[in-house]
């Protein structure tokens, strides 16, 4: 690892100045007062600003899939900044996004072989939402302008990301949002899905609220669906057997487009590329960010079936016509595409997906023999994601998960919360030490937890 001294690691301490920097989804005075910062990282490991070793076991956040600062990964962005830093992609483009878009496209489900790139998961929803709208427009029914989203789906935080999430708190603050908007029930039961291993038994039966919604709406004025495979912000929610299946049947059925927002299950996270290809369903977009560049430069990304962009080409006007009014900046940034590029020749040279399958009842193993410990209530796992839920503290909910984070952090491993589960998802080069190291903190934290 790179990591700066004990000499330099004072220096930093002693010269970092936190006040003018507002953080992300971070309660900040509670931060300032007790900051926790990354300084450097190798393979599974961060350092930390007071010099200890943690095991990384949240991947970053879902993303450095392959481990952190890996050599092709980070020779390939050096090479790409000596080269060309920035060109425009507008009317003009670069050669590194062309290929960034066919390796990407070698390992989608099939047909599902043309690519938008964006900058982050949040703009690749907002820009799969607008292809849906202009997907439909362009060919003729541009009533279909409403969006359905679902309970608990986490779509990042751009203003249609909220509108169509079902997350309490992205949404309550922001007043009106999208207008044209609905949303399914979400799929969690523990009452009867509580410890099972891999998809749920029971619950299928909830994609029917689609077919609920067309009879209120009219399957004329519906663009598109949008739902997590596996929602991972909320908690590690799992389709229930079949769900995803009859979802599809029901859009099939009424010309409705389905989404997967494939932000953190993309790149092998459940044990193939995609979870569209674990579950056997495949969808008409799907959106992706994070491990597409094993997270070191930002990077997103919608992936269609070529029949829309084809519609597009065919019915988009003269040759001269912008036939989809959409762009960002840094839309297939040089950098960011060398990453893409370096971090897919990784993913396969070192069989990163299959190693997914080879763990994964080891992973699962491990996680569900934290059942019957204090709090925990239920536990769940598919390919290399767990989410262990705890019973929340009266009037304070994600309180207890809270305190087992920082518990954790302090015997140096990191994990993540959100509300009350802990939801875990490493780098796919984890070692079984690794695993044993990483589930024996967490029953430690939690038999001393409050
Ligand atoms: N869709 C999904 C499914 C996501 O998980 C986004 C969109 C937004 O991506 P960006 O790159 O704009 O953040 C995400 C992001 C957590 C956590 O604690 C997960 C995300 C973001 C913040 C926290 O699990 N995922
Ligand atoms: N705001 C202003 C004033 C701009 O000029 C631009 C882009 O040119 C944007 C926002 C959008 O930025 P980006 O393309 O990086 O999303």
């Amino acid at each position: 690892m790179n990591m700066p001294d004990e000499k330099a690691l004072h220096h930093l301490n002693a010269s970092l100045n936190l006040d003018a920097l507002w953080i992300p989804f971070t309660a900040n005075r509670q931060f300032k007062a007790a900051p926790r910062l990354l300084v450097s990282a190798k393979d599974m490991h961060y350092q930390t600003h007071d010099g200890r070793k943690v095991l990384d076991g949240i991947a970053g956040l879902w993303a450095v899939n392959a481990g952190h600062c890996r050599a092709p990964i980070v020779e390939a962005i050096q090479k790409q900044a000596a080269t060309m830093d920035y060109a425009t992609g507008f009317q003009m483009h670069n050669p590194a996004a062309f290929q960034a878009a066919e390796k990407l496209v070698s390992i989608t489900p099939q047909g599902m072989n043309r690519v938008f790139f964006t900058n982050s998961g949040s703009e690749a929803v907002d820009t799969a939402l607008k292809i849906a709208l202009a997907y439909h427009r362009v060919r003729g029914e541009g009533t279909r302008r409403m969006l359905i989203g679902r309970e608990r789906g986490y779509h990042g935080v751009g203003f249609g990301g909220i509108s169509v999430g079902g997350m309490v708190g992205n949404r309550k603050t922001f007043g009106n949002m999208l207008g044209s908007v609905d949303h399914l029930r979400h799929t969690h039961d523990p009452a009867r899905n509580a410890f099972s291993r891999g998809l749920p038994e029971h619950g299928a039966e909830l994609a029917d609220d689609l077919e609920r919604l067309v009879q209120l709406h009219d399957a004329s004025n519906i663009a598109a669906v949008i739902v997590e495979p596996v929602a991972g912000s909320t908690g590690v929610l799992l389709p229930p057997k079949g769900y995803l299946q009859r979802l599809r049947g029901i859009c099939d059925k009424y010309g409705i487009l389905l989404i997967f927002d494939e932000v953190i299950t993309g790149f092998g996270r459940t044990g193939k590329a995609f979870a569209a290809q674990t579950f056997g369903v495949t969808p008409d977009l799907i959106t992706c960010a994070k491990a597409l560049t094993n997270a070191a430069v930002p990077m997103g990304g919608v992936i269609v079936k070529q029949g829309i962009y084809d519609t597009f080409m065919e019915k988009g006007g003269p040759d001269s016509a912008i036939e989809f009014f959409h762009g960002y900046t840094y839309s297939g940034h040089p950098l960011a595409s060398a990453a893409a590029c370096a971090s897919l020749d990784l993913f396969r040279q070192e069989k990163l997906f299959e190693r997914v399958v080879e763990l994964a009842p080891y992973w699962g193993d491990a996680a569900h023999s934290l059942k019957g410990l204090p709090h925990v209530i239920d536990i769940r796992t598919i390919g290399l994601v767990a989410g262990i839920e705890l019973q929340p503290m009266t009037d304070k909910p994600g309180a207890r998960a809270f305190e087992a984070f920082l518990r954790a952090y302090n015997k140096n491993v990191l994990i993540r919360t959100t509300g009350d589960t802990i939801a875990l998802s490493p780098s796919f080069i984890i070692e079984k030490a690794q695993i044993d190291q990483l589930f024996d903190t967490v029953r430690d934290v939690l038999k001393t937890l409050p």
